[in-house]
């Protein structure tokens, strides 16, 4: 015991050697103690406090080669103040790791350098306030994160600079007030990645603004208070699947089109999600799907600033159309689930199929649409429109997209029969005639054409137009085979 009773100051160094200590450890139990080890190997069998109880004050310095282990750690408890700073060595924790435990209780971890292993973590419990700072080093946790679980209890992680932090999950707030920022550095979680609040008043904040946090699920929710997760500026997210406002109302904010997400399975915006982007926020969908049960297109206004890129490559991405289907008109793409960008294609192929799973817009009860702001389709772009409508405006007026419309006019005819016999063969992208995503232009193609022939965007108050009678070169151009083709190809070229 170091600093044992109130008032007393006591100091310990170990620079070399050993201390194995069979019971608890204290640095700081009713007074002020201080541990700095530089070197050798600290052993508790059971449990070290740092700053123990009321008014106590504990300090561990660890740094050098030192290895430091103990079952349990309390880093400020039951009143005391608690502060580990750690500048190299080894720290291993058997059990749980808490840093301030208790009403009152305040600890502090530094880590600057070196390894911290434990089994989980508690930043901020039993009404405790605990605040762990990583500017380096390791944290590896092997099963959970928990920063402000508990009630009452306040707890913060900031990760920056090149700290290596993992665990299997995180949890950020539950019935306590939890915030994680990292402008730096890398987060690893292995399963799930909880922002929750369960308590009025309090707040569950994940801010990313620097680094990357490659994750499996994210799950926002707040049953009550906030629950939110904010992307900006240089911060790299890389998730299997992000949930938003499922059990209780979530914020996702994209503040900077700097920012990179990366998201494999799918986003699900819940019943009650927020989505707040910057012009140019940009999440690229690396085979994830567009999940949406959200009735309220006000609360997702931050799709009218996003832009979705789907480069799933074969996997056929599914898409929620979202917009009440008012036709090809200027006022479907205001308030209206409108997406600023849809890309399709980016590393790799866009394959994209619409669907209308949920009922988004209550007010109307013929399917809904999708409006797009800007329609950008690279090479391997696929579209299943699944019966739906997908309605664009390029810079110009509103258009309906049409397979077979190669220039993208809002109808398909004779322009697009001359660009596909002109790009006859060829490898090469929707623009020049490959409307199936093959990379080649042929005869499925122009049968895709011949389908849509006549497709034509509907004049403001009319029905979408219905097939026309083909012309004789289309005739040729889909009834035959590509010898027909080329032929019409020639006479296209030299009339
Ligand atoms: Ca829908
Ligand atoms: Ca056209
Ligand atoms: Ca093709």
């Amino acid at each position: 015991m170091v600093g044992n009773s109130v008032g007393s100051n006591g100091h310990y160094w170990l620079s070399a050697g050993s201390l194995s200590v069979l019971e608890e450890e204290v640095i700081g139990n009713w007074g002020t103690g201080t541990l700095t080890q530089t070197g050798g190997v600290n052993f508790a069998a059971t449990t070290l406090y740092l700053g123990r109880y009321f008014e106590s004050n504990g300090t561990y310095q660890l740094s050098g080669t030192g290895e430091l282990s103990a079952d349990e750690q309390y880093v400020g408890c039951a009143e005391g103040t608690g502060v580990f700073t750690q500048d190299g060595g080894t720290n291993h924790v058997g059990t749980m790791l808490y840093v301030g435990h208790g009403l009152f209780a305040n600890g502090t971890y530094d880590l600057n350098d070196g390894d911290l292993t434990a089994n989980h973590e508690t930043i901020g419990n039993y009404e405790g306030t605990g605040t762990f700072t990583q500017n380096g080093g390791s944290n590896t946790i092997t099963g959970s994160l928990f920063v402000g679980y508990d009630p009452g209890s306040s707890g913060t992680y900031e990760l920056r600079g090149d700290g290596q932090l993992s665990a299997t999950r995180e949890y950020i707030g539950y019935e306590g007030s939890g915030t994680f920022t990292q402008s730096g550095g890398m987060n690893t979680v292995q399963n799930t990645l909880y922002i929750r609040s369960e308590t009025t008043d309090q707040s569950a904040v994940y801010n990313l603004s620097g680094g990357t946090l490659s994750t499996g699920s994210i799950e926002i929710d707040a049953e009550a208070g906030t629950a939110a997760f904010n992307l900006s500026d240089a911060g790299h997210l890389s998730a299997e699947a992000i949930y938003v406002g499922v059990n209780g109302h979530g914020e996702f904010t994209i503040g900077s089109a700097t920012a990179e997400a990366v998201v494999a399975d799918r986003i699900h915006f819940g019943s009650d999600s927020t989505l707040l982007c910057a012009p140019g926020a940009t999440v690229r969908m690396a085979g994830a799907s567009f999940e949406n049960e959200n009735d309220s297109a006000a609360a997702l206004a931050g799709l009218s600033e996003l832009t979705l890129i789907f480069e799933g490559g074969e996997v056929v991405d599914l898409f929620e159309v979202a917009g009440n289907d008012l036709g090809a008109v200027a006022a479907g793409f205001v308030g209206n689930f409108a997406l600023d960008t849809l890309q399709l294609g980016n590393t790799d192929a866009g394959h994209i199929q619409l669907i209308d799973a949920f009922d988004n817009s209550l007010t109307s009860a013929s399917p809904e649409a999708l409006y797009v702001e800007r329609l950008i389709l690279l090479a391997g772009a696929f579209i299943d429109f699944n019966d739906l409508n997908l309605y664009y405006l390029n810079g110009g007026t509103p258009k309906q997209l049409f397979l077979g419309d190669a220039n993208l006019d809002g109808q398909v005819d004779t322009i697009d029969v001359s660009i596909l016999a002109a790009n006859w063969g060829q490898h090469t992208t929707w623009a020049a005639g490959d409307f199936d995503g093959s990379g080649i232009v042929d005869q499925l193609d122009a049968a895709i054409l011949a389908a849509n022939w006549g497709a034509a965007t509907a004049l403001y108050g009319e029905s979408t137009a219905t097939t026309v009678p083909e012309p004789s070169c289309c005739v040729l151009l889909f009834g035959c085979s590509g010898a027909f083709v080329l032929r019409c190809r020639r006479r296209l070229v030299c009339s």
